[in-house]
């Protein structure tokens, strides 16, 4: 073998394994309905829903009795979704501690998992928090601060998300919107594009062979090139 033969078998494996290391997760969303898409909102208004209502598929509203939030299609006074064109407004008329449960993901205990949502603000009334929790956990409050106008739409979207380990076999992700302080508005804390995914784990044997190739390659070419 050359050294340029091996030279470029080098850069080839050395490309193989960053093409690993940066392979996108594939994995697909576990949560049903997270764009909130049905019900399909018919007309130009939202439609409010009961503490207690399953009517949005796959969720269930949470809140005091007789409260409600609402789902929001972006014919409404021109306020557009993140993704397609329903939206949760989590204050429903008005108010706090009130949004939506989902129902229960079967996930792999240990497992790591990516939770990924969108916290909308309509402009005119300020900054946005909710707090998320899985299965009664520690909730985390995400603000979206931005009140950055675009020329087509009144609403201001910001994505969070962060990685989570299964604790059970069957896992519900809660959103409520929380005053935060004084921080967060209660007329229109959005939510939109709820996606839970499984993170890929790297087969330890894939890497190990890989690994093992480069490592060769490299001292071959050292020899070749002493
Ligand atoms: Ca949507």
């Amino acid at each position: 073998m050359t050294l340029n033969q091996v030279t470029t078998m080098s850069k080839l494996l050395s490309l193989a394994i960053a093409l690993c290391a940066a392979a996108p997760a594939s994995a697909s969303n576990l949560v049903s309905n997270g764009s909130f898409e049905t019900p399909n909102i018919v007309g130009g208004s939202y439609v409010l829903y009961s503490t207690g209502s399953t009517a949005i598929t796959g969720w269930t509203v949470l809140g005091l009795a007789n409260d409600s939030i609402q789902l929001t299609p972006d014919t409404y006074l021109g306020l557009k979704a993140d993704d397609a064109r329903q939206w949760i407004d989590l204050t429903g008329i008005t108010g706090y501690d009130k949004g939506v449960k989902s129902d229960a993901i079967a996930t792999q205990i240990g497992a790591v998992y990516h939770l990924s949502f969108a916290v909308g603000n309509y402009l005119p009334f300020g900054a946005s928090t909710l707090g998320v929790s899985l299965n009664g956990g520690p909730e985390q409050l995400f603000t979206n601060t931005s009140l950055a106008a675009t020329a087509t739409n009144p609403m201001n979207w910001a994505t969070f998300g962060f990685d989570w380990v299964a604790d059970s076999t069957s896992t519900r992700i809660s959103f409520l919107g929380r005053a935060n302080g004084a921080l967060s508005n209660n007329l229109g804390i959005g939510l939109d594009s709820v996606a839970l995914t499984l993170q890929p784990v790297p087969e330890p044997q894939t890497w190990a062979l890989l690994a093992a190739g480069l490592l060769a390659l490299t001292g071959l070419r050292r020899r070749l090139q002493a």
